[in-house]
């Protein structure tokens, strides 16, 4: 579905270079998540998610770190939307908390929960930042995982119910409107591996979760279809996973994850059908009877955009059953594996450097070459990268300053790669930082920094890095400016 991503950038490709100008069409925004950085994890008749309890599980996040507090950024919605002008942003993403809305996830909004991002969006409007809103970030209420949570059918009938509370609260309001975030996550590593919540491990679930999560998509874009106006943009967000080949037995082992991690959501979202592939390579796990007759059709509707997180590569081959192998999921050691089906037969091997304070490598070039492919393989549906950024050891200097050179030259070459790929014909329509602002990055907890805005936890300061004063300039002017010194190129 998005196909092989060659190794390493094609000989003489500069994704460094100045100049590029990105029109005033061109979409420029920071996004965020509810449950990374909202807390107020009891304020106002929010009920528990599986964050919540996740988090409060001994083992499970490192230093015990929870979203509790986060970054408080439900009390200090008013600073923090100023920050946002301040920083010239063309749109906000954000994501509710389903159980801000529905404390156990059924019945009537609760209005509290509804008033708050009302005001968020009506404080966005005010300031001329147009509002993206993702409704599932991965805060399922914790009642539904009581119910079987996404492995149960009834969940995505649930998920449609919120999307039509949301769809009523603020359809007249929020231009721009996502279903799922990164549904991979959800269903894998929260399914599979078990590194993220509910912190299940078994596969079959897992394939469970894929599909109802499909299906929530489909019946909340229709629901969202139905009750908005016309001009609203309907969109979801993949981590698509650019796959290289590792040889020997590299293509078909691209072909795997390509067909678990991309495939999964593609084929059925945007094609009607799951790849054979998939099907052939877990049938040993489940004979995916789940699958209702008339669920094509509910799964594949019209989508306006596509949102495409980017972050790194993985690189593979086949394993010979010989000598240790290697596995990845670029987050957290795990005992389980979330390539579910393929896990005995795909090796995944170490990514060459540089690395970000995740271990993850730099690869613009990839971004470019998913784009491209996306485009080639879709090539009616625009793009638009809903996340791409970085995690870094940020350094605040005496005079209160982040000097984050390393991130600002990783923007700014993810960004040429956003201007290369439209000039191979990707229609990408706006890229957005992950993150606004420091956060609780989920099994990692606070150690690992992603914001173009620095918090400090303890007073809840924030302070604007080196690559947030250079991204506003970019939003103002529009033009790409000189890189940071940052990383040595590989271009
Ligand atoms: O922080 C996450 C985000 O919630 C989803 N996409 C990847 C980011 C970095 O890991």
């Amino acid at each position: 579905m998005v196909g092989a991503v060659p190794a390493g950038p094609e000989p003489g490709a500069d994704h460094r270079r100045t100049g590029d100008v990105f029109g005033p069409d061109f979409v420029l925004g920071a996004a965020t998540a509810a449950y990374q950085i909202e807390g107020a994890a009891d304020a106002d008749g929010r009920g528990r998610s599986i964050w919540d309890t996740y988090s409060h599980t001994p083992g499970r996040i490192a230093n015990g770190d929870t979203g509790d507090v986060a970054a408080d950024h439900y009390h200090r919605l008013g600073q923090d939307l100023d920050l946002m002008a301040s920083l010239n942003l063309d749109a906000y993403r954000f994501s509710i908390s389903w159980p801000r809305i529905q404390a156990d996830g059924t019945g009537p909004a609760n209005p509290r929960g509804v008033d708050f991002y009302s005001r968020l969006v009506d404080g966005l409007l005010e300031r001329g930042i147009a509002p993206v809103a993702t409704l599932y970030h991965w805060d399922l209420p914790q009642a539904l995982e009581d119910t079987g949570g996404w492995p149960n059918r009834d969940v995505a009938a649930q998920f449609a119910d919120y999307a039509a509370l949301m769809a009523d609260a603020l359809g007249d309001r929020v231009p721009t409107w996502t279903t799922l975030n990164e549904p991979w996550a959800a269903a894998y590593l929260g399914y599979a591996s078990g590194v993220m919540a509910p912190g299940r491990a078994n596969g079959a679930e897992a394939l469970a979760a894929v599909h109802h999560l499909n299906l929530a998509h489909g019946l909340a874009a229709t629901v969202l279809r139905e009750r908005t106006a016309p001009s609203t943009i309907i969109s979801v967000t993949l981590n698509l996973h650019a796959a290289r080949d590792g040889g020997p037995g590299g293509p078909e082992a691209v072909e795997r994850v390509d067909a678990i991690a991309n495939g999964a959501f593609l084929g059925p979202m945007l094609r009607g059908a799951y790849p054979e592939r998939l099907l052939a390579d877990t049938a040993h796990l489940t004979d995916w009877s789940f699958v209702r007759d008339g669920d094509a059709a509910l799964i594949h509707v019209p989508i306006d955009v596509l949102g495409v997180n980017y972050y790194s590569t993985v690189t593979v081959r086949s394993w010979d059953g010989r000598g240790e192998r290697v596995t990845a999921d670029g987050h957290k050691p795990s005992a389980a594996s979330p390539w579910v089906g393929s896990d005995e037969v795909v090796e995944f091997l170490p990514q060459p450097g540089p690395t970000t304070a995740m271990g993850w490598n730099i690869a613009p070039e990839a971004l470019e070459q998913v784009l491209v492919n996306l485009a080639e393989a879709f090539p009616a549906l625009p793009l638009m990268v809903t996340e791409s950024g970085a995690a870094f050891t940020d350094v605040v200097t005496p005079d209160g300053a982040v000097h984050d050179d390393a991130r600002r030259d990783y923007l700014h070459r993810h960004l040429v790669a956003c201007a290369r790929a439209r000039e191979r014909g990707a229609d990408v329509r706006g890229y957005f930082v992950w993150s606004l602002l420091d956060n609780f990055e989920w099994a990692h907890g606070y150690d690992k920094r992603f914001g173009i805005v620095h918090v400090d936890y303890e007073t809840q300061r924030r302070t604007p890095k080196d690559s947030a004063l250079w991204f506003a300039a970019l939003a103002r002017d529009r033009v790409l400016g000189a890189p940071g010194p940052g990383l040595r190129s590989r271009s």
